[in-house]
């Protein structure tokens, strides 16, 4: 038995392409497990909790329930329409999800796994509250973007705990926030740094999540803060806190499995007894909850672990990076449903268009071309062409007589879709089908039928009946992907294709044809060109919505800037330069430098081998500075933000010709870079170890 869950949506907004990235996927993979007589129980459902939903609602003048309720039955709307057909799709904020998280948290408590402690946590004087999670937005400890109360989403995408945000802002009334000192329960997920090193080891799914994570866990665990200060959540055993959203949202795909197993099977089989495979789709910016969190929680508690992880890529819309914001997205409601185009199409694409790991580039005009060029071209073109003919030559049965070479190509089609979905690729199951296409139309070309009816009628039935024996497979083939279309086209060669298995594919048995439609319509140039239409002018609002707003504001975009150091000589110099070689700069952007004078920076990584306090400066380090074969004393205006200790052995950009300056009598010879936070210097670091003297260009 499998059991296959989705990344629950939120339901705090509508579906996107993001959503059916992993949905569609997930969706195919169950329908062909099942084809291969598989028992297989598919949940998901909405996650109702958590902060964007509490302040979404607050927003609309609604109870976070009402908001819930309006995107849940959406997203029920969206699966029903696209087939993405769960055997549950329940919701969080029920009190079956409710009961099922607090037992298991207080499974944790019972273990020893959940501990209290006071923290300093963000507090909002002018709002009078405790600001949990997207309450509050700062600045990443990390990396210095700006970023959520819990998750440094715009920079280095790392889990945020409470208390780690810098410079916390109220986000209901922008003012300043301060920390203060409250009790919260912490999750003791240090002492799961072995279990998960080994059970990483063994996890199945996709690379790109195994790997993430696995590099998580060498680099750093810390204990895990599980409650907040909200009304609406799961309660907290005995305190008035709720659960933090990322507790019981993994607890859905229990309390979700309970529901699809009422009076069929005993949950407790998959959960508790390990009886059952259990597989996670997700998107891949969930994977630190999923591969650390969620298996830890589930170790604490004594429940049965995942057995795979299979996290799609991400979505790129024109190729620029999702966001919904920007007008980077694709609504699947107003834009494709409304477009009224067969829903099949968006599925086929999906799953298609690259390797479910990669990232996928969504344009409407690849879309057109793969459908129209593709999929009706090849696959929907044999289908037709072969059970029209039949039809219309054949009234009556058509003996089952079968080439082995096309029974040869069936069993090879097949074969390639198992190893494609042990292997997460959904790609390569896809490719199979239109490859035994193919091999149908260049069959039929090939036997000539309609030559052949006129000169050897049997001969004729023989090529004809082999066709339908390709048609067949590649009905019951494609059926996961294309379930609407299949469904219907398997009634015209006589059979109901949501009843066969594979194996059905391989079995010969006489036709009755019926006369068939076209399965697929040819996608027309002018629906693409609405569509990309619609597009690019929801880009063009959300550009001048920006616009307005940094009018407005005065809100300045954040970058890395020189800061440490002498940046007024840096900038003096690079003025210099630029006076020097009038001539060169464009006359119309003097703030552009040429290559030639960027090429005079000599940037370079450099190793800190020494750090030391500069006595009776507050603000300044002596740094000596391993700048690859030499090392160098600098001068940086840190001090206030870095600790000496901390920063021996450390990897940093630094302008090595600088021109030399005392500082407090000491000369400092090169600049190291940081950003620029608001005054406070954030040092900035390679992504890899590299070596001290690595040029930077
Ligand atoms: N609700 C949605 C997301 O972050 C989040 C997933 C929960 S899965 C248990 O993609
Ligand atoms: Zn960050």
């Amino acid at each position: 038995m499998k059991l296959i869950t989705c990344g629950l949506p939120y339901a705090n907004g509508k579906a996107h392409i993001g959503h059916l990235r992993t949905y569609v996927p997930a969706d195919v993979y169950v329908r062909y497990l099942r084809m291969f007589g598989e028992e297989v129980i598919f949940v998901c459902g909405s996650d109702c909790h958590g902060t964007p939903i509490v302040i979404n609602a607050e927003k609309e003048g609604l109870k976070p329930k009402e908001l819930v309720d309006i995107y849940h039955e959406h997203f029920q709307e969206v699966f029903r329409k696209i087939d993405v057909n769960f055997d549950y799709f329940g919701r969080t904020d029920a009190e079956y999800h409710h009961e099922r998280t607090q037992e298991i948290v207080k499974r944790l408590l019972e273990n020893g796994y959940i501990y209290p402690k006071e923290i300093e946590l963000a507090y909002c004087p002018n709002c009078d509250r405790f600001l949990p999670d997207r309450y509050v937005e700062g600045v990443c400890p990390y990396c210095g973007e700006i970023a959520r109360g819990d998750e440094c989403d715009q920079g280095c995408g790392r889990h945020l705990e409470p208390g780690e945000i810098l410079e916390p802002r109220c986000k209901i009334c922008g003012a300043k926030a301060i920390y203060r000192k409250q009790k919260h329960y912490f999750f003791r997920l240090t002492e799961f740094k072995d279990f998960l090193l080994e059970f990483l080891g063994k996890l199945g799914g996709t690379e790109n999540a195994l790997n993430y994570a696995k590099q998580w866990v060498t680099m750093e665990l810390k204990d895990w803060c599980i409650t907040r200060n909200l009304e609406w959540g799961v309660k907290f055993p005995g305190e008035d806190l709720v659960v933090y959203v990322w507790v019981d949202a993994p607890i859905g795909y229990i309390s979700f499995t309970e529901k699809a197993c009422e009076g069929r099977i005993d949950w407790r089989d998959i959960w508790l007894r390990n009886k059952a495979e259990i597989v996670h789709f997700i998107g891949l910016d969930i994977v630190y909850h999923h591969c650390i969190f969620w298996p830890a929680m589930l170790k604490g508690s004594d429940y049965s672990l995942p057995n795979a992880v299979v996290a799609s890529g991400m979505v790129k819309v024109e190729g620029k990076t999702f966001s919904k914001s920007r007008g980077y997205v694709v609504w699947v409601e107003d834009d494709y449903l409304a477009s009224g185009l067969n829903t099949d199409f968006l599925r086929y694409y999906l799953v298609n268009y690259t390797s479910h790991q990669k990232d996928l580039n969504f344009s409407w005009e690849v879309f057109g071309d793969k459908i129209n060029n593709e999929l009706i071209a090849n696959l929907g073109n044999f289908l037709y062409r072969v059970t029209h003919f039949a039809w219309k030559n054949f009234d009556g049965e058509i003996q089952a007589k079968v080439d082995r070479n096309a029974m040869n190509a069936i069993q090879a089609a097949i074969k390639k879709i198992k190893e494609a979905l042990e292997n997460w690729e959904f790609k390569v199951a896809s490719d199979a089908f239109m490859e035994l296409s193919s091999f149908g139309n260049n069959y039929f070309q090939n036997a000539k039928p309609w030559d052949l009816i006129k000169s050897d009628r049997n001969e004729c039935e023989k090529a004809v009946a082999t066709c339908l024996q390709i048609a067949k497979a590649l009905v019951i083939l494609s059926y996961p992907v294309l379930p609407k279309t299949m469904k219907k086209f398997s009634g015209f060669l006589g059979f109901d294709v949501e009843k066969a298995t594979t194996d059905d594919a391989l079995k010969i048995e006489s036709f009755k044809i019926k006369k068939p439609e076209i399965p697929f319509t040819k996608v027309l140039p002018e629906k693409i060109a609405e569509l990309e239409d619609t597009m690019h002018k929801r880009i063009a609002m959300a550009e001048k919505k920006e616009e307005k707003e940094f009018e407005e504001t005065g809100k300045e975009t954040r970058e890395v800037k020189e800061v440490v150091g002498e940046i007024e000589n840096v900038k003096g110099e690079v003025e210099d330069v630029k006076e020097k070689e009038g001539e060169i700069v464009m006359e119309e952007n003097p703030s552009e430098i040429s290559f030639d004078e960027f090429k005079k920076l000599d940037l370079r990584i450099g190793k800190v081998v020494k750090a030391e306090k500069i006595e009776k400066s507050k603000k300044l380090l002596r740094l000596e500075i391993d700048i690859g074969g030499e090392v160098r004393q600098v001068v940086a205006g840190i001090a206030e933000y870095y600790k000496p200790e901390d920063l021996i052995g450390r990897l940093l950009p630094i302008l090595v010709n600088m021109k030399p300056a005392k500082l407090m009598g000491v000369e400092s010879r090169g600049m190291i870079l940081a950003a620029d936070v608001n005054g406070e210097p954030v040092l900035l670091y390679p992504d890899k170890e590299v070596k001290p003297g690595t040029k930077i260009r």
